[in-house]
């Protein structure tokens, strides 16, 4: 079993900061009392890390958020409901739930504020479909009805939205690895993965580039062709895998890392 590289340093010698990290959040639909929630395995995973984990819901004011941007290192967008399809162009499958306008806006306000200030941003599920429809790039709404494998048309796509547990991998993940961010930071170029997700990438966003897809094709990875940047996103859940799975841990690793950096300069 190979050792998990964890620092729960948050501070050395007094002298480094630990970084604050804004983890965007879901927000229920319908319901009274309405309520901003995340699911706790994030949080542990960036503390972990060594991160402080500062919760961002959808309900923040824009003054709100102006001051409490200033102080953040780094961002960890989070997977959660559907974005409004009218943010890329497409009438609303029938499949698409959990539609929020206030958290689409607010995530996608993030991630131009994060592009615009060179904050590390590592997009979760929905957080990389959220980063690609900020830059302009559209979706899937439903991959079991509307994606085909081009590559053979004839294959079904594989079933993206697993009903095993959240911990247990269930399709594999090919990572291109010449020169990109993503597989230096999982140190592997083939892994097993989770999948809770029924939407996924159509057309890339500007300035995105497709690094990891699934043995159907699916885009699984992405990151900022300007590799100076830190943006990485994955379609899977790593935050449910770090206890079993050493690439996942170095995925929020390498965003504290980067986050640090930049807290402490
Ligand atoms: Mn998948």
């Amino acid at each position: 079993m190979p050792q998990i590289g964890y620092s729960r340093t948050l501070c050395y010698a007094g002298r480094m900061l630990a970084p604050l990290i804004g983890v965007s959040t879901s927000i229920t639909l319908d319901k009274d009392p309405e309520r901003a929630y995340v699911n706790t395995a994030y949080l542990r995973a960036i503390q972990e890390a060594g991160g402080i984990p500062v919760l961002l819901p959808p309900q923040l004011d824009e003054a709100a958020l102006g001051v409490l941007w200033k102080r953040l290192d780094g961002l960890v967008l989070t997977g959660g409901g559907d974005i409004d399809p009218a943010r890329f162009g497409d009438e609303r499958h029938h499949a698409t739930c959990e539609v929020s306008e206030a958290r689409d806006a607010l995530e996608i306000g993030l991630v131009h504020r994060a592009l615009d200030d060179d904050v590390p941003l590592f997009a979760i599920c929905r957080g990389v479909q959220v980063v690609n429809v900020a830059l302009g790039g559209s979706l899937y709404q439903d991959i079991a009805d509307q994606y085909r494998d081009t590559a053979d048309p004839t294959h079904k796509p594989l079933p993206h939205s697993q009903t095993e547990p959240r911990d247990q991998p269930t399709h594999a993940v090919k990572v291109m690895g010449e020169g990109t961010r993503l597989g230096k930071i999982l140190g592997a170029l083939e892994l097993e993965v989770n999948s809770m997700h029924h939407q996924a990438i159509k057309t890339l966003g500007r300035g995105l580039r497709e690094v990891a897809w699934a043995p159907d094709g699916i885009i699984e990875g992405v990151e900022l062709a300007d590799g100076n940047r830190f943006v990485v996103g994955v379609q899977w859940h790593p935050e449910e895998l770090v206890a079993r799975d050493p690439a996942a841990c170095n995925l929020f690793a390498a965003l504290v890392g980067e986050a640090r950096e930049r807290a402490n300069r």
